[in-house]
């Protein structure tokens, strides 16, 4: 029997036991980013970044913590290069060019803990776009991750009792830019995906749209992790009784980055 799943990138466990992230490397700032927001700062980021390790070690989880990739800017949003569920961790084929070489870093570090899997090309997928709930998987379709990646996902997630469904991204990076789980079956979600189909069956909190960043909060545990800044979507998710840990990750969000994407949980 599958195991009882809040929520993941995901994993399929109720509890987390590890989380996998990666120091970002003193290049980060070339990475990938669609904002202006300000110069970031690498001792700032590595500040964060620490902070980040300390919460999920505070929540019990055992951390891995990779080396920089030299020459992967964007290395240390490891959500995107791995799909880890209870069963199976499928290495994505991720949708950006620049990104698709940190699969074969990840790749014999999950072989340690999960049989792994790969997505194949023509397909692409980002990590990103892939909320993990109960047996479910949501599947962003967006500029990373195309019809024929969700094609082999789902193909291989069904066969471990997943079922799934493709959702059209639209504006944003990934679907984990706008909606999430925050457990007890209930979802966070940007203004625009509060009436989608796929996500209706849901309770819902709606995240105001001078808010939308904080859509990218991290359940683990129980407890939630949540961008620092957004008083508003903090007293909604303080509504829900569970802990909320506030972190600042100013700098990830310079370069189109966040709470879910700087780990891999399972
Ligand atoms: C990128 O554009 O790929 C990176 N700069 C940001 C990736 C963020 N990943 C995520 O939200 N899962």
């Amino acid at each position: 029997m599958k195991p009882t799943i809040e929520t993941g990138n995901g994993s399929a466990s109720a509890t987390f036991t590890r989380a996998i992230v990666r120091k970002p490397g003193a290049n980060f700032a070339q990475g990938l980013t669609s904002v202006d927001l300000g110069e970031p700062s690498y001792p700032l980021m590595l500040h964060q970044h620490g902070a980040y390790i300390d919460a999920l070690e505070s929540l019990g989880l055992e951390v891995i913590v990779l080396d920089a990739l030299p020459g992967y800017p964007d290395a240390h949003f490891v959500e995107d290069v791995a799909v880890v569920t209870a069963e199976v961790a499928v290495i994505t084929h991720p949708g950006a060019l620049p990104r698709r070489g940190e699969i074969r870093a990840m790749e014999p570090v999950l072989a340690a803990y999960r049989p792994t899997t790969r997505i194949e090309a023509p397909g692409t997928v980002d990590g990103g776009d892939v909320l993990i709930v109960g047996s479910h998987a949501f599947v962003g379709l967006s500029e990373r991750t195309n019809p024929e990646g969700f094609r082999q996902l789902a193909h291989i997630l069904e066969r471990h009792g997943y079922t799934c469904d493709a959702i059209p991204v639209g504006e944003g990076l990934h679907l984990k830019s706008s909606v999430n789980a925050v457990g007890g079956g209930m979802l966070l979600v940007t203004e625009r995906f509060a009436n989608h189909e796929a996500l209706r069956r849901y309770e819902q909190i709606i995240v105001e749209a001078d808010e939308e960043y904080a859509a990218n909060t991290l359940l683990i545990n129980g407890c939630l992790l949540t961008p620092k800044g957004f008083p508003k979507t903090r007293r909604r998710l303080e509504d829900t009784g569970r802990k909320i840990l506030e972190l600042d990750v100013s700098e990830a969000r310079k370069m189109d980055g966040g709470l879910t994407c700087l780990s891999l949980r399972f």
